[in-house]
């Protein structure tokens, strides 16, 4: 988020794409509805599904699914046409703005129906309200991200907020609303396979960085990598949560290292979550060893057939565990344990350690740390420059935690007290010690020391002879800089502002106004990307062959992420015919994620008992189908689940909605009997994404768990 939640108050308009945060985040429609409320907001829902949130929209616009781009591209056109772009913040703050124009003057009103269903009228009247009703919000969520060409889609709504010069503002900002609690955390962490903590990369100068901040050899640290069969191991993406299962059941040659995976750590992953369910089962049932750490036994334990190898390490919740949790607006909070971890659970971090003791390398790692888990804030907090993770102590979280009533709802200052000057959270960048953290990102109203911030100079000062510093004037209150500056050099030798582990170069910056990261234009021509401005791409199984020759999705990728994905060829296999009707999942309020803790609870599942398909009415009647008849739910890749119909208008005639949170019965067949005793889950269901199709991001590898194909049948 660039904004937070509480900033929502301050909007003037709130524009949502795929999210139904009535649902998935209720604390933050509440900040949504206060801002509808009490500045006449109008609230518009762009989803596919007509959900709770869309049932409080001034506007609803329902679009096929996966056409976000189109339909946005649409609204910069009429936007701009119109004259309501902001001109001076295009022209001062911005890279691109021509290539975007050439791309979006394509989608004319027209177009944008012919692809997403919208009706010009309905895009016009959209796109007025924006203009008229400034600064506005405008949020996404996973309806924007988990498609094949997800990454248009969602630099597609930053750009809309650009035109409309609706960033660093408050009441506007381009925000994500995240899951997790502590998701925006593990993403900073750097959970993932392409990069190390802090975004740093996998380049031989970020080991080096971590190297020095974990006090161990660069060599050494490159030595736990499969060195002897390629000597770059280090340097090259790991498979994504996405797509490991193709390291099992891929033939050897056709990844990219010496051999298949044969042992796994499921560390707090339901398999429900992932797509193709079928396949990964499959390859659960082939790996040597599972290990399961988690509070509850997942479905993992029981629906794969396996019959040795499989351990399950009991985790303690949120609830039994001390430490810093950062939210979705960038916000570090302190986090006090209720309980002791009860019975034989242990936390994470204790399990964690214990076995990288036991693998022989956990000692060396853990140089720094005295004392868990503060000395752990302590260590990321010196190492993680490069988003201002550096200011954030132990003591000033725990202060902060303990005087949470001085802050102000709406801008998240102290006023007053122990903490007074500060954001709650410190949200990061909080360069130093002494800065308050930036509540706001790129918001230039207020002097660098109260957290103001420029756009980043992160590629270079031009680009083919172009500028992309921001223009003269461009200054916030207190700089020494009129206009744009490119990045810190180190103040320490053989050092820049990211790798400085001294607070020296933050402190030069900020001496003089300025922001270590430099003042630039917000590219929203990104050429280092597959699609430099966002074009509309058809879903990998699109229901609208007919499109096709204008909108098909990317080539072929070789060795992505260790592993070949299939684009252009997957959508050659036009499966349209035989499966006509859209799919599409997601969540409801009741249950959580793969449903493991909510399943568990007795209320919930009493509040929302059974795995179930949406159908429209149309649809249902056409199929000869009542509410509560049970139907067969099958993939173009051959999944298939027994589902109930609940017959609703929440879906159009052309889409199937799954919730993703059941478990534990596959292909009509119930495994709550293999539960070791007393721990089964109260209710179990069939799996969502034992039909989710085959498709994933270009980019990130992103599942496309939002738009697939899928038929029906009676059962
Ligand atoms: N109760 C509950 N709350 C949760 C979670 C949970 O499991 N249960 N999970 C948490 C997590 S991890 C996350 S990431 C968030 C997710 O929160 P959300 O993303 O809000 O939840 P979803 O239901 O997955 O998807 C939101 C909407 O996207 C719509 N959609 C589908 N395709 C498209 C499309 O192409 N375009 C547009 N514009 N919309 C589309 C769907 O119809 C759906 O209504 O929720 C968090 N909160
Ligand atoms: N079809 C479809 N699939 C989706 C999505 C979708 O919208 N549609 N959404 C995707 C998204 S956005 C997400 S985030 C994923 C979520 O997918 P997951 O993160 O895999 O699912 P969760 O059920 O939220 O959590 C997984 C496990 O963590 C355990 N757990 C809880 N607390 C702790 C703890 O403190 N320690 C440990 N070790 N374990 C713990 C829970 O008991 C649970 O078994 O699903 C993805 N999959
Ligand atoms: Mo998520």
């Amino acid at each position: 988020m660039t904004n937070h939640l509480n900033d929502i108050r301050n909007a003037r308009a709130i524009i949502m794409f795929g999210s139904n945060a009535a649902e998935a985040h209720p604390v933050a429609m509440q900040h949504i509805l206060a801002a509808k409320e009490k500045n006449a907001a109008p609230l518009i829902v762009v989803d596919p599904r007509f959900t709770r949130t869309a049932a409080k929209a001034d506007v609803y616009v329902r679009l096929r699914s996966g056409t976000d781009v189109a339909l946005v591209m649409g609204l910069v056109r009429e936007i701009v046409r119109n004259g309501w772009h902001d001109r001076d913040f295009i022209d001062k703050r911005t890279f691109g703005f021509e290539e975007v124009m050439k791309v979006a003057d394509h989608y004319t009103p027209e177009e944008v129906q012919r692809i997403t269903g919208v009706e010009p009228a309905l895009l016009k009247r959209v796109a007025r309200l924006l203009a008229d009703n400034r600064p506005g919000t405008l949020i996404w969520c996973m309806g924007g991200t988990q498609h094949s060409h997800g990454n248009n889609i969602t630099r597609s709504y930053c750009i809309l907020q650009l035109v409309l010069g609706n960033m660093g503002k408050a009441g506007g900002g381009a925000n994500v609303i995240r899951g997790h609690d502590n998701v925006q955390g593990a993403t900073d962490m750097c959970i993932l396979s392409n990069s190390l903590p802090g975004y740093y990369g996998l380049s031989d100068g970020a080991f080096k960085h971590w190297a020095q901040v974990w006090k161990v050899d660069f060599e050494w640290l490159k030595g736990r990598f499969d060195l002897a069969y390629d000597k770059k191991q280090h340097n090259k993406k790991g498979f994504t949560m996405a797509r490991w299962y193709e390291g099992v059941l891929q033939p050897k040659e056709k990844i990219d290292q010496r051999d298949n995976i044969r042992a796994l750590f499921y560390w707090g992953i339901a398999m429900e979550s992932q797509s193709q369910m079928h396949r990964v089962k499959k390859a659960l049932e082939k790996l040597e060893l599972l290990v399961l750490v988690d509070p509850f036994v997942p479905s993992a334990a029981v629906v794969p057939d396996r019959k040795n190898g499989t351990y399950l390490l009991p985790a303690s919740t949120q609830f039994e565990n001390e430490g810093s949790v950062t939210a979705t607006a960038r916000q570090l909070q302190w986090r006090y344990p209720v309980l002791e971890p009860q019975y034989d659970s242990r936390p994470d971090h204790w399990i964690m350690f214990e076995l990288t003791k036991r693998l022989g390398f956990g000692q060396e790692f853990a140089k720094n740390i005295k004392k868990w888990p503060d000395d752990c804030l302590e260590e990321w907090r010196s190492g993680l420059q490069t988003i201002g993770y550096t200011g954030q102590t132990v003591e000033r979280l725990k202060r902060q935690r303990d005087n949470a009533h001085t802050f102000d709802l709406v801008t998240l200052r102290a006023n007053g007290g122990p903490c007074d000057g500060e954001y709650y959270g410190l949200p990061w960048p909080c360069w130093t010690t002494d800065h308050p953290g930036t509540p706001i990102l790129y918001d230039m109203s207020k002097p660098v020391m109260e957290g103001g911030l420029p756009f980043r100079a992160r590629f270079g000062t031009e680009y083919k002879g172009r500028p992309l510093l921001a223009a003269k004037g461009v200054t916030m209150p207190g700089s020494r800089a009129d206009g744009g500056y490119p990045e810190f050099k180190g103040v320490v030798k053989g050092t820049n502002w990211k790798t400085d582990l001294s607070d020296k170069t933050f402190r030069a910056a900020l001496s003089k106004g300025m922001a270590p990261f430099g003042n630039a234009r917000a590219r929203m021509y990104v050429w280092t990307f597959p699609d430099p401005v966002p074009i509309h791409r058809e879903p990998i199984q699109t229901p609208r062959p007919d499109l096709l020759a204008d909108y098909p999705t990317y080539p072929d990728k070789k060795l992505q992420y260790r592993v070949d994905t299939a684009f252009a060829s997957a959508q050659k296999a036009d499966t349209s015919k035989s499966y006509p009707l859209i799919l599409t999942t997601g969540r409801i309020v009741q249950h959580m994620g793969g449903g493991a803790e909510t399943r568990a609870n007795r209320w919930l599942s009493e509040l929302a008992p059974e795995m179930y398909a949406e159908v429209n009415p149309r649809t249902a009647n056409d199929y000869g189908l009542m509410d509560g008849d049970w139907i067969w739910v099958e993939s173009p890749q051959k999944g298939r689940i027994k589902v109930k119909v609940k017959v609703t208008l929440r879906v159009d005639p052309y889409t199937i909605f799954l919730p993703y949170h059941f478990g534990g019965v596959f292909e009509g067949v119930s495994r709550i009997d293999r539960f070791p005793e007393g721990t089964a889950p109260y209710v179990v269901g069939e799996s969502g994404n034992v039909v989710t199709n085959y498709g994933y991001d270009v980019v990130t590898q992103m599942q496309e768990t939002k738009t697939g194909l899928c038929q029906i049948r009676k059962a």
